[in-house]
């Protein structure tokens, strides 16, 4: 473990907050107090939090439809994040985006996004504008295995490496687009083997193993702000979750064998284990932690339930640049 202490202890507080948060978005859309949908990224945290720890608070990341932990590992702000899922005004939204509108420019989050795929383009534009403006600032996209067989990610990929833009692709293959196996769907085993195409380095991690992911990031920034171009990254994980939250719970079209192994092997359990082996972590310190994250998402949905409703009148404010 080359990476301090305090640092260490950061990812795993990520990790949890993230995990913490979607635990209990997903039981407030069950207890019917979320208007819209959840996409739960229970099971992928590692992900978010190793690749978003190789970032600095100005560089860039565009996200998905599962997109709170990628927006709690940029450093959103848990209340105004909950509020936005309940519909209330002092959502990042004003309560007129849910889950999948959340951004916040402030700390380079460009945004959550309903289209598959969409936000590679996005990234690959605010990869341009970095380098247009001679910074060394890089964009990363996250995204699914089955966002990897649209046209945007193909066109995202070449225009990048054929300028030599700062991005990082960064693949998160659960396995699955909705119920479609990655199996049946990818004309390749692996997505990285698809970065030969665009003649960039592709790359597949142990997406489950944070300190794995956050190497292998750390490798494809240092490359990206030297200007060398893209990285294609690929994480291997698992979402524990359906696809989505859906009322009346009907069952997940996945067979669950390969979910229920996943969970023996959790990665924010692995990972306090080996803080506390590695002498970083007591169980104590880890437990504080858990405590101390309790206490921050009751704050978030105490927040969002006291947050009023959006207004009728307001429907077309924030909508229109003026
Ligand atoms: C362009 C487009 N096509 C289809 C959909 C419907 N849809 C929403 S999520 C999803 C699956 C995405 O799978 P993947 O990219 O692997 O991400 P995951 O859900 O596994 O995180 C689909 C097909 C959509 N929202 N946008």
């Amino acid at each position: 473990m080359t990476l301090a202490p305090p640092h260490l202890l950061t990812m795993y507080r990520q990790m949890a907050t993230i995990r913490a948060f979607d635990a209990r978005a997903v039981a407030e859309f069950h207890a019917g107090n979320i208007p819209g949908v959840v996409h739960a990224y229970l099971g992928q945290e590692a992900i978010a939090v190793g690749v978003c720890a190789a970032l600095r608070r100005d560089d860039k990341i565009t996200s998905t439809h599962r997109g709170h932990g990628h927006t709690i590992a940029k450093g959103a702000d848990l209340k105004r994040m909950m509020a936005e899922l309940f519909g209330r005004s002092n959502g990042y939204c004003h309560g007129k985006g849910g889950s999948m509108h959340i951004a916040d420019f402030s700390i380079g989050m460009l945004g959550a996004n309903g289209i598959v795929g969409a936000g590679m383009p996005i990234a690959t534009g605010a990869a341009l504008a970095a380098k247009l403006a001679k910074s060394d600032g890089v964009a990363v996209a996250f995204f699914g295995d089955g966002a990897s067989n649209e046209g945007s990610f193909h066109g995202s990929l070449n225009l990048a490496a054929i300028w030599k833009l700062p991005a990082i692709f960064v693949c998160e293959n659960n396995h699955w687009a909705v119920a479609v196996p990655a199996s049946y769907a990818l004309s390749v085993s692996e997505v990285s083997a698809r970065a030969a195409s665009y003649n960039i380095p592709g790359v597949t991690v142990e997406g489950t193993d944070v300190l794995a992911v956050y190497e292998a990031a750390t490798q494809a920034v240092q490359r990206a702000r030297a200007g060398e171009g893209p990285t294609l990254l690929e994480c291997m994980t698992h979402r524990w979750r359906m696809h989505a939250e859906q009322r009346g719970n009907p069952a997940d079209p996945r067979p669950l064998s390969a979910v229920e192994e996943a969970q023996q092997h959790d990665p924010i359990t692995v990972f306090g284990k080996r803080l506390q082996e590695h002498g970083v972590a007591t169980a104590a310190t880890l437990a504080q932690i858990e405590r101390e994250i309790q206490a921050a998402i009751d704050d978030a949905v105490a927040f969002a339930t006291a947050s009023p409703l959006p207004q009728p009148e307001d429907a077309l404010l924030d909508v229109f640049a003026s």
